[in-house]
């Protein structure tokens, strides 16, 4: 395929590819893109490179992934050359490497900032996308792919009154470019999970007073974080080939971290509390990698979750509060388990406060005030922790149209439908990355970007050489993968929980357990596997041959 021409009657740009986002995604797609020959324009909504780190500037926002692993790896002179400072790296410093990889890869020339992709509609005839950007221009694309990130639509809660609200108001996915002051501020933090489990600390140090209003109690471990050591760094620098294969392709999770040989039930309670205590104190997400079985077994699970609420009881002082602090309302894992410095400890603050939200809901804010059970709790300022519409938010945002003027709203009304998470029936030539049926956010999702981008350029270059002019998800390729994907997480305890990744954090949304929970190793195999058959249960058709089937 050579770069797609305008046609002068349209004289419109034309592209190979147009990519929506330059986060991690739409970075290295366009790099490789670009790498192999592919005209592409990549258009981002926000003024810079990174995504999610580019919007997510709250206070004490940093990865709950360690920075030696959070990190691409396609360029060994990037790994090696580039220096983290901590242990996990804060927002700040993420950003700074999303620029840096930007100017180093020469990425920015094709890039569109402060522009959204509004509408996508695909042309039979032409066998192209017709793209709408915000700018009011229209664009062809012979392909879209979809980087648009799994928690970039911030979510407003709908809570009576929050318009009322007199002070500013922040969501901690859409934070200010400018430093926001919270000194001798009284302040309400709506929203216990990753956000505002690392905010509350750094905000109970700055303001006058900090009021949590906690829906959910979640479970945190601590992230001891630390500054990073030559020696540590190079730790990682001199073993990166194996480290990086592990994480591709043997842990479930993406993250090369010691893996469990055993269930929990398998051993002692001494040798049980051993273990959680040396993963406790070793800090991070890898506390739920101490057994086999704490997402498939209840009993297994009851064990790791009593030890993190016993470890609640002893490090906060007032009893009624460690009490509230103390998830019991689904399995340890089955929501996203948060990472903190000093969270639970913070409670023990003079100037901190915990109100339940669970037992009496927020009846309503006022100018000045949030109300529960009829108590004005008095705030001057509010910071919305209350997450994202995650995985399809973005997506739905962009109209998008496939074959015979269906949208994609339309079929993913009753819960997204793809296949792989790459395609979705009827929607040729629009691929999704790190969409929902696969690994992605229960991933390290720098492994999951990079594998789909690798996947879908091998399949462009595919493409190229054999003349195929579409390729889109075959309904019945795509119907057995959702019934898969839908299989094992019903098999698992995730489904127990109302979290982000069932859609139940959003009013109306469809209950569906969007993520494939079968690992990063596992996808990738079934992925290659797909490639290497011609990619079965694709349908492909040549240029001049609409619809001709010619594999799948
Ligand atoms: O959002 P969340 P988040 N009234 O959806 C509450 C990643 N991340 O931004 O649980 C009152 O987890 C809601 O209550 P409930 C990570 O994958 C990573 O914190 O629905 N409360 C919950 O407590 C993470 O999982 C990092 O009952 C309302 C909170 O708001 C994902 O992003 C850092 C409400 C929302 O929690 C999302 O995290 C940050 C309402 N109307 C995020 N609506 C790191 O790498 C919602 N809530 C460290």
């Amino acid at each position: 395929m050579s770069p797609a021409q305008s046609s002068p009657a349209q004289a419109r740009e034309a592209y190979d590819v147009v990519v929506v986002g330059a986060g991690f995604a739409g970075m290295y797609m366009l790099h490789r893109l670009r790498g192999l020959g592919f005209s592409a324009r990549v258009y981002e909504q926000g003024g810079g490179v990174g995504g999610t780190w580019y919007w997510n500037r709250y206070p004490g926002a940093r990865c709950d992934v360690e920075s030696m692993q959070y990190s691409y790896s396609f360029s060994e002179e990037l790994q090696q050359e580039w220096d983290w400072s901590e242990r996990y790296a804060p927002q700040a410093e993420i950003l700074k490497y999303a620029n840096h990889v930007a100017d180093r890869f020469d990425l920015r020339r094709d890039i569109q900032f402060d522009t959204r992709v509004e509408r996508a509609v695909f042309d039979e005839q032409a066998n192209a996308w017709s793209v709408k950007i915000s700018d009011g221009k229209m664009v062809e694309a012979k392909f879209v792919v979809l980087a648009t990130g799994c928690l970039s639509n911030a979510r407003k809660p709908d809570i009576q009154g929050l318009d009322n609200f007199k002070g500013p108001v922040y969501h901690t996915g859409n934070w200010p470019h400018e430093p926001v002051d919270f000194a001798g501020l009284r302040v309400g933090l709506i929203g216990t999970g990753s956000s505002g489990i690392q905010s509350a600390p750094i905000i109970a140090e700055q303001a006058r007073h900090l009021t949590v209003f906690q829906r959910t109690a979640n479970f945190s471990i601590p992230a001891r974080n630390a500054a990073l050591t030559d020696e540590e760094r190079n730790a990682f620098r001199n073993n990166y080939p194996e480290i990086r294969r592990f994480a591709r392709e043997i842990a479930r999770n993406g993250i090369h971290a010691e893996q469990p040989d055993r269930g929990a039930l398998d051993d002692s309670e001494d040798a049980r509390r051993a273990k959680y205590k040396a993963r406790w104190d070793r800090g991070g997400l890898t506390f739920m990698s101490a057994y086999n079985n704490l997402g498939l077994d209840l009993a297994a699970n009851d064990t790791a979750a009593n030890y993190v609420r016993s470890k609640i009881t002893e490090i906060v002082k007032d009893a009624t509060t460690a009490k509230l602090l103390q998830p019991n309302s689904h399995p340890i894992g089955t929501k996203r388990i948060c990472i903190d410095t000093d969270y639970f400890a913070t409670f023990n603050r003079p100037n901190v406060s915990l109100v339940d939200i669970k037992t009496n809901p927020i009846e309503e804010i006022t100018a000045n005030a949030v109300r529960v059970a009829g108590t004005d709790h008095e705030v001057d300022a509010l910071v919305l922790a209350t997450g994202f519409d995650a995985m399809t938010g973005s997506v739905a945002r962009i109209d998008i149209r496939g074959r015979g003027g269906r949208t994609l709203n339309q079929k993913w009304a009753e819960g997204p439908k793809t296949y792989l998470g790459l395609m979705s029936a009827g929607f040729p030539n629009l691929f999704i990355i790190t969409g929902p049926g696969s690994p992605s956010v229960l991933s390290n999702m720098i492994v999951s970007i990079e594998q789909h981008v690798d996947w879908i350029a091998d399949c462009l270059v595919h493409m190229r050489q054999q003349g195929l002019a579409t390729m889109e998800a075959g309904g019945e390729a795509e119907d057995k993968w959702v019934a898969h994907v839908n299989e094992i997480a019903h098999g698992t305890l995730y489904p127990q929980a109302n979290s982000w990744y069932m859609g139940a954090n959003i009013p109306g949304k469809p209950r569906i357990f969007m993520p494939y929970i079968g690992g990063v190793g596992i996808y990738r195999r079934i992925c290659d596997e797909v490639a290497a058959k011609g990619y079965e249960g694709f349908v492909m058709t040549r240029a001049e041959q609409p619809r001709r089937v010619v594999t799948g």
